[in-house]
């Protein structure tokens, strides 16, 4: 074929790629896709993944200080979960041909980014109970809309993972309840982890639309279904009533309910603390990844005995 053909097949291809994810049917790993979309999707998902096991740190400095033996059960429970997302997260990503070497090289590189959320301290139980309820719950309104994004890995494993993320949600809000029915003491702690967690929430659903460079390739290829500001309006409106039902004030002078819109107006977020906190600036961007270097390093017998294991068994059975 000369170049103009073999350019006109592509084209033909891409044609019916984009016709075909337009029909809202997902794509498989086997299926034909544009470089881009691998790519982008590459990106996204094991984001997605990093954020889930580094996101295992700011709660898993609080399992040997939790307040009881139900707290400490759930809060095991909860953290392990997180370790099984990204590892459905990391097989979605695979299966798009990047090996997880590749993958946490570029977690440990800095090249890849995750949330930034989870660049900050956990000071308190009280922040154990709002990264549950506000961290969990802004998750979840973005994974449900991914559940129905057109790559079928992706949106498999978010099916599974949402169900997970609305029992960590509602532990988190149990834990903010109790202590807002507390001592003035736990009442403060409570609103003083929802002061530092609310702001950091919202960036989650990142910047907004007019400044999202990704967002137009993941609409066009039905990765994304609704848009950052969509899914971030959609969590402030649900999370300001669950906050008004335990007596937690939201740390926003310019929320207020718009009876034109029926949606809640709120303040502007800071970004430069968002794009410094994403470039490797935030609090604890070092001693995040330090802590998962250290934990890699010290997990690489674990590794080794695995793979010795698995050749033995494909020698055994050959
Ligand atoms: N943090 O053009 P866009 C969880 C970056 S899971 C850091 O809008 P896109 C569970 C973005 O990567 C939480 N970076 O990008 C849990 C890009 O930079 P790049 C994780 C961010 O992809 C709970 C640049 O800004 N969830 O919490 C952030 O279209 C408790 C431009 O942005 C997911 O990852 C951010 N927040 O939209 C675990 C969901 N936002 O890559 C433990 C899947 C943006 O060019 C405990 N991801 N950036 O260098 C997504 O839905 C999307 O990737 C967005 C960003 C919405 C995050």
């Amino acid at each position: 074929m000369n170049n103009e053909n073999t350019a006109l097949a592509q084209d033909e291809r891409l044609r019916s790629f984009e016709e075909y994810v337009g029909e809202g049917k997902a794509i498989e790993p086997r299926d034909w896709m544009p470089e881009g979309y691998r790519s982008h999707l590459i990106r996204q998902i094991s984001q997605h993944a990093h954020s889930e096991v580094i996101g295992m740190q700011p709660e898993g400095n609080w399992i040997t200080r939790a307040p009881s033996i139900r707290a400490k059960q759930i809060l095991l429970a909860k953290i392990q979960d997180e370790g099984g997302h990204g590892l459905y997260l990391y097989s979605a990503a695979e299966t798009l041909g990047i090996s997880r070497e590749e993958m946490l090289e570029q977690l440990q590189t800095g090249k890849a980014k995750y949330s930034n959320i989870f660049n900050y301290p956990s000071l308190t139980w009280a922040d154990i109970g709002a990264i549950g309820w506000l961290v969990d719950g802004a998750a979840i309104v973005n994974q449900v809309s991914l559940q129905r994004t057109s790559y079928g890995p992706y949106s498999r494993a978010m099916v599974r993972i949402c169900k997970e993320e609305s029992f960590h949600q509602r532990q988190g809000y149990e834990i903010m309840a109790n202590m807002m029915k507390g001592t003035p003491e736990q009442r403060e702690m409570a609103q003083d982890a929802m002061n530092r967690w609310w702001w950091p929430s919202l960036m989650m659903f990142g910047p907004h639309d007019g400044d999202s460079p990704h967002s137009a390739d993941a609409f066009r290829w039905k990765i994304k279904r609704h848009s950052n500001d969509e899914l971030r309006q959609k969590f402030i409106d649900k999370t300001v009533q669950q906050a008004e039902v335990i007596g937690l004030t939201i740390p926003d002078a310019d929320l207020k309910w718009n009876e034109e819109t029926g949606h809640y107006d709120h303040g502007e977020i800071n970004w430069d603390e968002f794009y410094r906190v994403i470039k490797g600036n935030g609090p604890l961007n070092k001693q995040r990844i330090a802590h998962h270097i250290k934990a890699h390093e010290e997990g690489a017998w674990v590794r080794e005995a695995a793979q010795a294991y698995k050749q033995k068994q494909a020698q055994k059975y050959n």
